[in-house]
């Protein structure tokens, strides 16, 4: 192993087990989720924030750290971080999921990181619309898709040279006013893991569009094939792989028990059902939980107004008074009538799984 490769090594570990409340699920690349009962409130602190990266952390010298944009527009630039914080902000509460979430629990067992129910966090981000900077290149009239591309390269399955992590979102959604280049989280500046200086925000998308480290943005009047596009994050039903996938994109309707902790013992008597509910289309409208495996559902309050991009906290009082195995489950809807399914839709890569989640406890 190269000395720096060693070293790149070390601070990826130092980086992601630095934070009791992360379940490290792998060290390099870093990968770690949030353990949900740690959640207090709908902000997740910036060192308790799930990480997902392919490859190692970029390492960026934000005073030597340009944005290139280019492709087909009229004028491409090269902007400072000077620039860009010269540019009008725009702050957004929003919750990132991996499209991975909850892949643990799909049978039989996809591939890929094996994520429990925590690659899910919220912050407040603060950055400039990625419009801001497209309208100052001016995008050429056939420019149907713009793709974001990270610091970050290695190596993937069927290539002999690196690539880099690289996204395209369709034209109408890199215009969106909400989909920004941040580069604030929670009023700090973004933590090396988290994609420091600058990485995309997509609102209401799952993570793999949220692009950290970016360094290109390139106007484009054909599709874009990249690996992370085409290979990755579509919905691939046969496990043959042979079909075309369905890319993925606005984050499904979702809800999860945060307390009880699942597997764990409790006295007989009063608790609190704890969760989170979030859905990519539209605010949450209604959470329900059932104490009794699914069969009757009673509607649980929201203790956190809902938004349009943030999850929503709920709560539920219940009186554990027969003693034994316990079955507890939630279930969200979102103002657009958007609910959770009973069963996983499984597809090979594992992603998207919504499916209403069972948190075993022993009453005593
Ligand atoms: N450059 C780059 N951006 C990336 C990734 C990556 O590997 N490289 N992973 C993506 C995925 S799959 C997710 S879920 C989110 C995770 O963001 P976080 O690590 O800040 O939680 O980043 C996205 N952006
Ligand atoms: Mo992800």
């Amino acid at each position: 192993m190269q000395r720096n490769e060693f070293e790149r090594l070390q601070v990826d570990i130092a980086s992601t087990l630095v934070h009791p409340r992360l379940v490290v699920v792998s060290t390099s690349p870093p990968n770690a989720e949030t353990r949900l009962a740690h959640h207090r409130g709908v902000i997740t602190p910036n060192e308790a924030f799930y990480v997902r990266s392919h490859f190692p952390t970029s390492h960026i010298d934000r005073s030597t750290w340009r944005l290139d944009v280019e492709g087909d527009v009229e004028r491409p630039l090269s902007l400072t971080f000077e620039d860009l914080l010269a540019l009008p902000t725009r702050t957004l509460l929003v919750t990132l999921e991996c499209a991975g979430n909850g892949r643990s629990a799909m049978r039989p067992q996809p591939v890929g990181e094996p994520w429990g129910y925590g690659a899910v966090s919220s912050a407040e981000w603060t950055g400039v619309p990625l419009r801001t900077v497209l309208a100052a290149a001016g995008l050429a009239p056939s420019v149907s898709n713009v793709v974001i591309e990270g610091a970050d390269r290695g190596y993937v399955p069927d290539t002999s040279q690196t690539i880099p992590y690289a996204r395209s979102l369709p034209l109408s959604q890199a215009l969106h006013p909400d989909t920004l280049l941040a580069y604030g989280m929670n009023g700090e500046e973004l933590a090396p893991v988290h994609g420091f200086p600058v990485r995309l925000i997509v609102p209401g998308w799952y993570g793999m569009a949220a692009v950290k480290w970016v360094m290109r943005i390139r106007a484009r009047s054909h599709p874009f094939t990249g690996f992370y596009q085409v290979e990755r994050y579509t919905m691939t039903p046969q496990v043959d792989g042979q079909s075309a996938g369905v890319p993925l994109s606005l984050i499904r309707t979702r809800s999860v028990i945060s307390e009880p902790v699942a597997d764990t013992t409790l006295p007989c008597g009063e608790h609190r059902v704890r969760g989170f509910a979030w859905s990519g289309a539209a605010p949450i409208a209604q959470v329900e939980v059932s104490i009794d495996g699914g069969t009757v559902w009673e509607t649980a309050e929201l203790t956190s107004r809902p938004e349009p991009y943030l999850w929503a906290h709920w709560e539920y009082q219940w009186r554990a008074e027969v003693r034994g195995p316990a079955e507890l489950l939630s279930r969200a809807f979102d103002a657009a009538g958007n609910g959770q399914p009973a069963e996983p839709e499984w597809n090979r890569l594992g992603y998207a799984n919504n499916a209403i989640q069972t948190v075993h406890v022993l009453v005593t």
